[in-house]
């Protein structure tokens, strides 16, 4: 590896739903947005075939309400209303003698939710079994750390069409000291790039899924072919299993 890499300080950013796990090289980046931003405040479920039929909303539209409704759920501390809204209920949430366990991480998941705002989301990827959602590659500066982030949803879509939340993290991103090595500006922008590469548009780095480069010997690289987005072809994209399994 080339020994500019070693200045770089890799934070995979995963934050979660309540359903998910904090990673280990998680960190919360905070903001000071204003308020929610794009997440509006809506109970309704949304369903596909409903939402086709009646309102003509996009995909992206679709996958966001459902997104709003769980995060107004969470920030309710509605367990049952969660659940109904996620892919997976946490163990956590699931366990009723964890209940102040839950609606900590529901304050959380909510908290952590204000950086997201729909007008970023504009890239829609999405067949009939799972939605990603993710912004453009943006430049960030977290404390003393430069860096690049992006936004990711991840939701699954039932055999009901319903829409589930799977995962969300609003900053997933990669950061470096400029204070160490010499790296210019211009080779750590093309190092990010190439970091953040995602060509199967499967929500899965090329790096992570060939355990290359930032992912070299990491134990959360997938082995799963960065060019083909359901590489066991089951019918689930790679960067979606990869929640399933984690
Ligand atoms: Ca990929
Ligand atoms: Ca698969």
């Amino acid at each position: 590896m080339n020994k500019k890499l070693l200045t770089f300080v890799l934070v995979l950013v995963a934050l979660i739903a309540l359903f998910l796990w904090f990673r280990p090289r998680n960190v919360d980046v905070a903001r000071n947005d204003d308020g929610l931003g794009g997440i509006a405040t809506s109970t309704e479920e949304v369903e596909i075939s409903e939402a086709e039929a009646i309102t003509n909303l996009s995909i992206r539209d679709r996958a966001w309400n459902v997104l709003t409704s769980y995060l107004d759920r969470a920030r309710n501390h509605d367990i049952a209303g969660v659940k109904a809204l996620s892919h997976e209920q946490s163990a956590t949430c699931a366990d009723a003698k964890l209940q102040k366990e839950c609606f900590a991480l529901m304050d959380n998941v909510f908290e952590i939710s204000k950086e997201m705002k729909k007008e970023n989301f504009v890239n829609v990827w999405q067949d009939k079994n799972q939605i990603i959602l993710s912004t453009e590659l943006e430049k960030v500066k977290v404390e003393d750390l430069d860096g690049y982030e992006r936004g990711y949803a991840y939701f699954t879509v039932d055999e009901d069409n319903n829409i589930k939340v799977l995962n969300f993290n609003p900053n997933r991103g990669w950061y470096i000291d400029p204070k160490v090595g010499t790296t210019t500006s211009e080779s750590i922008k093309l190092r990010f790039e190439a970091m953040m590469l995602d060509t199967d548009e499967d929500g899965l780095p090329d790096e992570q899924e060939s355990c290359s480069g930032s992912y070299l010997g990491d134990p959360h690289c997938t082995l799963t072919d960065p060019k083909l987005r359901d590489t066991d072809k089951d019918g689930w994209w790679d960067g979606v299993e990869y929640f399933f399994k984690n």
